[in-house]
């Protein structure tokens, strides 16, 4: 039971370490949480939610609810055991104090941890603390409802009282934090960002129930609760397209102290969509848990398909490329001491999961595969399609590349380059149509810009197999501008330019050209996403004349105000511009391609949510209708300008 300690005014050694510790946190946020963007913002909510995750992979919790309060402020409640209130010896402060005021408290509450924990893989909730203008945390235990507020980054707090009692077999935590608003550069919580976090911890922890609250203007409440848990999550991730089988192989063990869940569907597509997550945490570099998997999948896929007589003799085995082709995969272990490494720590360097892994999935996928002859039959032969496509790229690859090292002007004819040979300063403009592209050969700065005119809708890829990709004029004329190569031939070193800019008609031809670049930008050289270089050109919408004076409109809200200013009144003429081609080669270099005035969009890439970017992919750009005209109708609203 805790004692409501006076507070001391003179500071003990401790005292001076924890306010020190604090004070570290706030003058370098960036290296707790990376940024302080949006991106460190919402890693606040995951740091707190991860320990109540940590309590449910403990068995201990089984409901998590998350609130967005009207003041920006953020609340989550779980039904767990609540953090101990009993003293800490060791520090002479309860425990709940040590959770929110001492760095890397060190396993659970200074003891030995849970058995698996998610939460100490960040920072742990005393930056949390730190990084908030007050934090409130309630807990229920033994009969009682004990509280405790701190406030300024942690630097003053109450005591921690006795507020009221509760039901005795009632127990759960409760914390309200206001991030600060001095450090972030935005306080406002992204909705969607943390639904589709919530999701995935929800079908990482099966039966754990996640309920997301929007209690600020737009009030909305979702609910994530997967009985299923990664088997769920893998029909979810394969609503987009046709699954080649109807049931998710599912597989599940222990090895070494490693609990290995395993989940995979194939589809009729042609990414390996392959996700790994160390006690819920993503892991976007992947490790061992992903290599031990992927060494048990090609190992049992080539022994069944040689027993079976499905793999000729003569024949070579299948890569695991080819047996991961339109396969979605869940590899999800947990494990008490998890090593990360690798440039963003996101890769598990364990080698104990490298065996379980590959030990549980052989053993069971071996048998899954006896007992299910028609199922391994279609996976092999899709396999067998996917070698052949490949062998067909390499030949193709093998000619471009001897082509290329033959003829010195290997770059495609129909390219304008620029002068210029530093990257740094070079520009390609990705341009629809030949007209477009005349008039943007005769506007650009032939020094820094060069110019590649596109014919009409390139190569659909996400449904087009890497035979296909190499066969398309469009495309390959791409590839060799850029330099770098696509695929396993990548290689940033070799970018030709250092701005890839995709500039298309402002109406729904447009948009389309532009996603069908997006998609082969992303599933074949997504590092130039990530590492930003690649942009939207944005051409006027409107162009507005009154008295010999022209005014350009970006959006209708720019034209709103435009027209606000200058009146609305007879003579001035609105054009709204269906094309670039309505552009002569002043206008378009003036509004869209002079460095000075133009306006570029970034396309920005966040590595965490790669699952449900790899959804959203192959929903806009799969087969199935329908899942698309639900996603077109769910994000319609978050669309500007939008051209119907
Ligand atoms: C610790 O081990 C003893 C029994 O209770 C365990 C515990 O502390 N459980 C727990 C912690 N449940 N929930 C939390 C927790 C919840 C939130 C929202 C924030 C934090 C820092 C901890």
């Amino acid at each position: 039971m805790a004692q409501s300690t006076e507070v001391t005014t003179e500071y003990g050694a401790d005292q001076i370490q924890i306010l020190e510790g604090l004070e570290a946190v706030r003058l370098r946020p960036g290296m707790y949480i990376g940024t302080t963007s949006i991106r460190g913002l919402h890693h606040l909510v995951y740091e707190i939610v991860d320990n109540s995750v940590d309590e449910a992979l403990a068995g201990s919790c089984t409901e998590i609810k998350v609130t967005l309060n009207a003041d920006n402020s953020v609340t989550v409640e779980d039904n767990g055991r609540g953090i101990p209130v009993g003293i800490n010896h060791k520090a002479g402060i309860p425990a709940v104090e040590v959770v929110f005021t001492v760095l890397h408290a060190g396993g659970k509450f200074g003891g030995g941890g849970y058995k698996v924990s998610g939460g100490l893989h960040g920072v742990g909730a005393s930056v949390v603390n730190a990084l908030s203008t007050y934090l409130e945390v309630e807990i229920c235990q033994n009969g009682h409802v004990y509280k405790q507020r701190y406030s300024n980054g942690g630097k003053e707090h109450s005591d921690l009282t006795i507020i009221g009692d509760c039901p005795e077999e009632k127990t759960g935590t409760k914390v309200t934090f206001l991030p600060d608003d001095t450090i972030f550069e935005t306080v406002v919580f992204d909705f969607r960002m943390l639904a589709q976090r919530m999701r995935e911890m929800a079908f990482l922890t099966k039966g754990l129930k996640i309920i997301l609250c929007d209690d600020r203007e737009d009030k909305k409440e979702k609910v994530f609760h997967y009985e299923g848990g990664i088997k769920e999550f893998v029909t979810y991730l394969n609503k987009g397209a046709n699954s080649l089988y109807p049931e998710v192989l599912y597989f599940e063990g222990e090895k070494d102290n490693v609990l290995v869940e395993v989940a995979l569907q194939h589809n009729d597509m042609y990414s390996d969509n392959t996700y790994g997550f160390v006690n819920t945490i993503t892991t976007p570099e992947g490790g061992m848990h992903v290599v031990g998997f992927r060494n048990a999948l090609t190992k049992t896929f080539n022994d069944y398909g040689r027993k079976n007589k499905l793999l000729k003799d003569n024949e070579e085995n299948l890569a695991g490329e080819d047996i991961r082709e339109g396969m979605t995969a869940i590899i999800s272990v947990k494990i008490e001491d998890p090593q990360f490494e690798g440039q963003t720590k996101q890769k598990l360097g364990n080698t104990e999961a490298r065996s379980a892994v590959d030990s549980v999935v052989s053993s069971q996928l071996q048998i899954y595969l006896e007992q299910h002859p028609d199922v391994a039959k279609t996976i092999i032969e899709k396999s067998l399609l996917s070698q052949r496509a490949r062998e067909a790229a390499r030949k193709a690859r093998e000619i471009t590349r001897r082509k290329s090292a033959l003829e010195t002007m290997a770059l495609p004819g129909k390219l304008a380059d620029c002068s210029d040979k530093d990257p740094a300063n070079c520009e390609i403009y990705i341009v629809e149509g030949d007209s477009a592209g005349g008039s943007a050969k005769t506007a650009r700065d032939r020094n820094t810009q060069a110019i590649l005119p596109l014919r009409g809708k390139i190569l659909n890829v996400e449904k087009a197999r890497l035979d296909k990709i190499y066969g398309n004029a469009e495309i390959k004329a791409m590839i060799t501008a850029f330099g770098t190569g696509i695929h396993d031939d990548f290689d940033i070193s070799k970018l030709r330019y250092h701005k890839i800019i995709i500039m298309t008609d402002a109406d729904v031809d447009g948009a389309h050209i532009s996603t069908l670049m997006l998609t082969f930008l992303y599933r074949f050289m997504p590092e130039l996403i990530k590492q930003g270089y690649v942009y939207l050109a944005q051409p006027p919408l409107y162009k507005l004349e009154k008295n010999k004076k022209v005014w350009y409109a970006y959006s209708d809200a720019e034209l709103d105000s435009i027209l606000k200013d200058v009146g609305r009144d007879g003579n001035n003429k609105i054009q709204r511009y269906k094309g670039l081609g309505e552009m002569d080669a002043e206008q378009l270099w003036e509004t869209t391609m002079d460095p000075e005035n133009r306006i570029l969009l970034r396309v920005n890439m966040d590595e965490e949510s790669s699952s449900e970017l790899d959804l959203t992919f192959t929903t806009l750009m799969g087969d199935k209708v329908e899942p698309r005209r639900e996603f077109i109708e769910e994000n319609a609203r978050y669309v500007e300008n939008l051209d119907i």
